[in-house]
């Protein structure tokens, strides 16, 4: 098959191609982040995972009409690349070069400006509700990591999503990271979704069935969804999404993309809010960023081939904090750490190390790490 990537430069190149030439893409996708972040640095293991949900958002939403709002916004690599900033992706990281998080003033696919995490929701529901307001039928979809789904203003959203009567649509980016390993009560509830195998077998059946039907095809999805969660109810009793307002779809493969347009397309025909549950592997396709992907979730420049730094690291202000700060903890037993799934990041591994009970890391939640660590009153 000849090269797909080389002769795609929008969104509609992309919806022209079949099954097997979007998966030709992923590959190739793959690829070229791989070789932009090796050289440049970046983020690499989060854009690795989502190469072909990217694909399926694009190639069934009608963006730039729809919009993506992508949470934190460090995955959206390929979102670039297949949003007619392929050539410029090369300056990743460079002065004036492109953006490393969506933009808006860099493209009108970049519908949201995003850096800090938990946000998308909130946004989208907004965006959601003004449409409505104006009586426009674009479609509103956030993806959102298991890591930001932690954030308070994330848990604040879906609580006024599930109850707004709004068409919005959140796509749960389920990889079990945060940068570290996702920490948790929502973290376990996810588990336990995901193990709902025989469940989603069901599920999905009955929706391929169901859209094939033209015309009358779209309300039995709809008969089907409320019939589904009297179902659901007897095998997962505790359906969280549901129970606070979300039609809740899947889980379903994020590395499958016939799989995952089928879902995307289902999710439209259905009213209200929506949430779809998108299993995914951090760093897939690159065996060092499977095999570490808190290590490659943000990176200077490496060897493709070994997986290592071209330059080692220089102490900087959050390794000589932590140096510090180990140091203080040795001969003061009260000192603890509290991170806001920012360990490494903060210079506090060798914290962690030394005084395994002495830190907390309480997901992606500053402010409740503030208070945390208050004193009473
Ligand atoms: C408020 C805030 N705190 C911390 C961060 C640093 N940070 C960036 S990405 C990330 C983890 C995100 O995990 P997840 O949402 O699961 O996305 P993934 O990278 O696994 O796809 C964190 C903690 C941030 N961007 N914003």
């Amino acid at each position: 098959m000849e090269e797909v990537l080389k002769n795609l430069n929008n969104v509609k190149d992309l919806k022209k191609l079949n099954i097997k030439e979007k998966e030709k893409l992923a590959e190739e996708l793959r690829t070229m982040v791989l070789g932009i972040v090796s050289e440049n640095g970046g983020h690499l293991a989060s854009n690795l995972g989502v190469v072909e949900l990217t694909i399926a958002l694009h190639s069934v939403f009608n963006t730039p009409r729809d919009s993506i709002i992508w949470d934190v916004g460090h995955q959206t690599y390929v979102h670039k690349i297949l949003t007619g900033r392929k050539d410029q992706m090369n300056s990743l990281r460079k002065l004036d070069g492109i953006a490393g998080f969506p933009k808006t003033s860099e493209s009108e696919f970049d519908c949201f400006n995003t850096g800090h995490s938990s946000t998308s929701i909130s946004a989208a529901l907004g965006m959601a509700r003004a449409n409505k307001l104006d009586d426009r039928k674009n479609k509103v979809i956030a993806v959102i990591g298991d890591g930001a789904l932690t954030g308070g203003m994330a848990q604040e959203a879906l609580n006024d999503a599930g109850s707004s009567n709004t068409d919005i649509t959140v796509i749960l980016n389920d990889n079990e990271m945060s940068i570290s390993k996702n920490v948790g009560g929502i973290t376990y509830f996810l588990s336990k979704l995901r193990t709902k195998r025989f469940y989603t077998k069901t599920n999905s059946r009955i929706k391929n069935i169901t859209l094939k039907i033209p015309k009358v095809g779209n309300s039995i999805v709809r008969v089907a969804q409320r019939l589904k969660r009297g179902i659901k109810q007897i095998f997962i009793p505790k359906m969280y999404y549901e129970d606070i307002g979300f039609t809740y779809l899947g889980p379903v493969d994020g590395h499958n993309i016939e799989k995952l347009e089928r879902v995307l397309k289902t999710s439209k025909a259905i009213k209200g809010p929506v949430l779809i549950h998108v299993i995914t592997k951090k760093g897939k396709g690159y065996k060092f960023a499977e095999e570490n992907p808190d290590k490659f979730h943000s990176t200077s420049s490496f060897d493709v081939f070994t997986g290592n730094p071209i330059k080692e690291k220089k102490d900087d202000y959050s390794r000589i904090f932590g140096k510090k700060l180990v140091e203080l903890a040795k001969k003061d037993e009260k000192i603890v750490a509290i991170s806001a799934a920012m360990i490494d990041g903060t210079g506090l591994t060798e914290f962690q190390k030394q005084f395994p009970n002495r830190i907390f890391d309480v997901g992606i939640a500053e402010q409740h790490a503030i208070r945390n660590g208050s004193r009473n009153g």
